[in-house]
């Protein structure tokens, strides 16, 4: 049984810069691990080049410029990754039945390798067994026909389809009579997309990369860019280095954000002279943004008050903007105390963070999941929009909002219609451009999706990508889900546990990643994609796939389609012979796609434009708008309160630095100092005395919610860790199964998962690590 490689559980602060040597050390390991090695090499020298393949790990975009070398540890890793020699193939699932596979960890399961072959489950021999492609199609045409609604079908699709793949993925589902769209972003960037709608008219970023260059403040909210975003690293560096601010709100002490070496200019590493990132660093309380902004307008507003029209824009506001009174209102009426106590921040350091946003003539503000994954985080989010527009920072160069995505296609997925709630515009240009009807119903997303499965209402469930059964929350209920089906059907590259919840029949079906060749009836195939920053770009893969049998995520999503429609308008598997052909159709159906097929010959790809960046306001009155917002009552919700027990502690669940998001590269979490382990929860000493535990011990994690089920997961390290009191932290995916399905954001449905209510027990199980020197808050 292949392991994969571990080192000894330890927990020791880290000390070094973020990058550098460390990085370096880890990029090593993970090409000699990874038994491709030298054409491992090669494929990373073509990571986001021209004429290369997108990186397949963030969403971050390139500097027009171009430096020579675009990838970063964890794009390496990302690569190395899926470029694996190992298989998992028919050999692989005659050794072990579904069961046995199932008491495997979620590292075991993607190290095996790639999924080689389609593979129909067993109930019989508890196996998956060989399955030709036609037959698979024909299996899965068969249960959708079978349902009596359309609307009892699930398509998810994760961040890295390719638009190609998601256009004719929407297209098929809505030909199949259903906007049930569920996907990664409604867990992700979801409250980003529907505040900024609301505020600017527009759901992305303002941003582009060059803007990041210009601005003399750079706000960087909840996000956690040395390991999530390593390539944000170098603008923020140089940000530092030519005099703008960089201001940090994050209640962990990120090391990636205080200090950096870049481990492509090994002369700066031999000096050790890394580079300090932030110029102020603020540590709220999980959930406190919003009360520290409010705090950020109200001293704005004073000021203001002070020397009218030195501080807001007031130009700008009366030519673009409405609600300003109401909103001042809110702002009067927001009591200081409840700020203070809300944001966790001391006003003295709201009013430092106020006053590099009033010196700043352009000042950016990023974020992501810190902001978007709260029960209020659609209200942050305006209220950061609010904030940009007090002094016009919308629509000039070097300003903007910069929801900082995730997965590399998240973006694109979107725009290429992936969306439960899809707006009529995109409907009635799919109604144009096909002739046939769509629905005009709204679907579901992965939250109603999963209370849809669990209750017998949806039956066939396919993943185009991702691993539904571990990325989602309240994962006991989540796996009965699943395995209610009657038929689930993952589209994917590597084994995860989602393969294992079966429904009555499941299917997997293998297909190519970003870095290998996708051949088809017309040559070899570029796909494209879309960054933060709205710029699209072809990837060309460049590793010659590990098996014949896998094919191409828009050739799968064909394959469904013909089998499933039979004839039809739409001649699904003539467009796959040349995805040109499904570009322009694209072209024909979706604004900023004019000439696509021409346009992605330009080095850097193309910009897809941003209304709000042209002060052009898509909103119902063509302003942009301010939203006038109370805080909310309380952090907690009714349920915990309801539950009858006081929290111990609120828990925020993030990402280890070996890791992308499900997907475990190894089980260190280096800039945090832990080593060769997951199952820990980071907690002030304080706490860890007032609640009468020690450091090292082991304990369990059982969530509050009122609504008669258990959530616990058993046996994590208690480690003393520099966070705020009563502020915890541990990894996802191992703590999924606290989040209650019904906690979500309002208005985005996004699951709460940086603010979990939760009581610590001892657990029964013994220490298993041996501590060594603790940090002291
Ligand atoms: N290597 C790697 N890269 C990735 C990913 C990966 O898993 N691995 N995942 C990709 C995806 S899909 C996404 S969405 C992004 C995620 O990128 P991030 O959003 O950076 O991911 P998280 O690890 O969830 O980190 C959340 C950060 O927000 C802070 N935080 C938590 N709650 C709060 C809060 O209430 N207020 C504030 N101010 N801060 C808070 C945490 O301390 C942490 O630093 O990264 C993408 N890139
Ligand atoms: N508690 C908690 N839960 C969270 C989060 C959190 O911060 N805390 N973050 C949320 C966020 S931001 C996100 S985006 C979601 C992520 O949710 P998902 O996107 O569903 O999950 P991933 O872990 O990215 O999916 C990994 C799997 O994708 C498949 N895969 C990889 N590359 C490809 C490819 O090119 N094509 C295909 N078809 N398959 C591929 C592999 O089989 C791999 O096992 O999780 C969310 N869940
Ligand atoms: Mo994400």
């Amino acid at each position: 049984m292949p392991l994969p490689p571990r080192s000894e559980a330890r927990y020791r602060p880290y000390t070094g810069a973020a990058g550098g040597w460390g990085a370096l050390r880890s990029v090593t390991r993970a090409w000699l691990g990874s038994d491709n090695a030298l054409k491992n090499i090669r494929t990373l020298l073509k990571t986001n080049q021209h004429g290369g393949f997108d990186c397949p790990g963030c969403a971050w975009g390139e500097s027009p410029e171009g430096q020579r070398v675009k990838f970063c540890e964890n794009g390496a890793k990302a690569v190395n990754w899926e470029a694996t020699r190992r298989r998992v193939d028919a050999a692989f699932f005659a050794r072990y039945s579904v069961s046995q596979l199932a008491a495997q960890s979620d590292y075991w399961l993607e190290y095996q390798g790639r999924l080689t072959e389609p593979m129909r489950y067993d109930r019989a021999s508890d196996r998956y067994l060989p399955i030709g492609w036609d037959e698979a199609f024909a299996l899965i045409a068969r249960h959708l026909k079978a349902l009596e609604r359309p609307d009892q079908a699930e398509f998810y699709t994760s961040g890295r389809a390719s638009n190609e793949a998601a256009f004719l993925y929407q297209l098929f589902g809505r030909a199949f009579g259903t906007n049930n769209f569920p996907d990664c972003s409604n867990m992700c960037h979801e409250a980003s997309g529907v505040a900024l709608g609301q505020s600017i008219g527009v759901g992305k970023g303002t941003v582009t990369f060059g803007d990041f260059e210009h601005a003399d403040a750079i706000f960087v909210l909840g996000q956690n860019p040395g390991t999530n975003h390593p390539r944000m690293l170098e603008p923020l560096r140089e940000a530092v280095a030519r005099g703008a601010q960089v201001v940090c709100f994050n209640p962990l002490r990120e090391r990636g954000l205080e200090r950096f070496q870049h481990p492509q200019k090994p002369l700066e590493m031999l000096g050790n002279r890394n580079a300090p990132i932030t110029s102020a660093y603020f540590r709220p309380r999980l959930g406190g943004d919003m009360a520290a902004l409010r705090g950020m307008a109200k001293f704005l507003l004073q000021w203001e008050r002070e020397a009218p029209g030195t501080v807001f824009d007031q130009a700008f506001i009366a030519e673009h903007t409405e609600g300003l009174q109401a909103y001042l209102v809110e702002v009067d009426a927001t009591p200081w105390a409840q700020i203070e106590a809300q944001s966790g921040l001391a006003l003295g350091e709201i009013e430092q963070a106020a006053r590099h946003y009033r010196h700043a003539e352009r000042s950016i503000i990023c974020w992501a999941m810190g902001i978007t994954q709260h029960r209020h985080s659609v209200a942050t989010i305006r209220e950061i929009a609010n904030l940009l527009l007090l002094r016009g920072n919308i629509g000039k160069p070097g300003a903007g909002a910069c929801p900082v995505r995730g997965h590399s296609n998240v973006q694109g997925d979107r725009t290429m219609g992936i969306n439960e709630r899809p707006p009529a515009a995109l409907l009635d240009a799919l109604e144009r451009q096909f002739g046939f009807a769509v629905p005009r119903g709204q679907g579901h997303n992965t939250v109603e999706a999963i209370a849809a499965m669990h209750r017998g209402d949806a039956r066939v469930f396919i993943g185009l990508g991702g691993n539904f059964a571990q990325a989602t929350p309240d994962s006991q209920l989540t796996h009965q889900a699943l395995t209610r089906c009657e038929l689930t059907v993952q589209i994917s590259t590597k084994l995860n546990r989602s393969h294992l919840l079966c429904g009555r029949e499941a299917l997997i079906l293998p297909c190519l990643g970003r870095t290998d060749i996708d051949r088809q009836a017309c040559g070899p195939q570029a796909v494209t994609v879309e960054d933060s920053f709205s710029m699209v770009h072809a990837s060309f893969g460049q590793l010659e796939p590990l098996s014949p049998q896998m094919r191409s995520e828009p050739a799968i999503v064909a394959g469904i389609a013909a089998a499933t429609l039979g004839a039809h308008p739409v001649d699904w598997l003539h467009l796959v012979e040349d995805y040109g052909r499904i570009r322009s159709l694209i072209a024909a159906t979706l604004p900023g796609f004019a000439d696509f097929n021409e346009r992605l010959g330009q080095p850097g790809g193309f910009y897809l434009g941003n209304s709000a960046a042209e002060r052009r306001w898509a909103t119902p009155s063509g302003r942009a708008c301010f939203s006038a917002c109370a805080l909310p009552q309380d952090l907690l919700p009714a349920q915990v309160r309801a539950s009858g027990r006081a929290p111990d502690l609120t828990l925020q669940t993030l990402r280890s630095h070996d890791q992308y998001n499900t997907t475990l590269y190894g089980l260190d979490d280096r800039y945090r100092g832990v080593r060769g382990m997951r199952r820990v929860v980071f907690v002030n000493p304080q706490d860890i005395a007032r609640l009468g535990l020690a450091a090292g011990q082991q304990v369990d994690l059982v969530s509050l919610w009122d609504d008669g089920r258990e959530r616990r997961v058993e046996g994590f390290t208690l480690l003393a860790y520099d966070t705020p009191p009563g502020q915890a932290a541990a990894y996802y995916p191992e703590t999924n199964p606290l989040v209650p399905l019904q906690s979500v954001g309002e208005d985005s449905h996004t699951p709460t998962s940086k603010a979990i209510a939760i009581v610590l027990e001892p657990s029964r199980q013994p220490a298993q690590i041996q501590l060594q020197r603790s940090p002291a808050a």
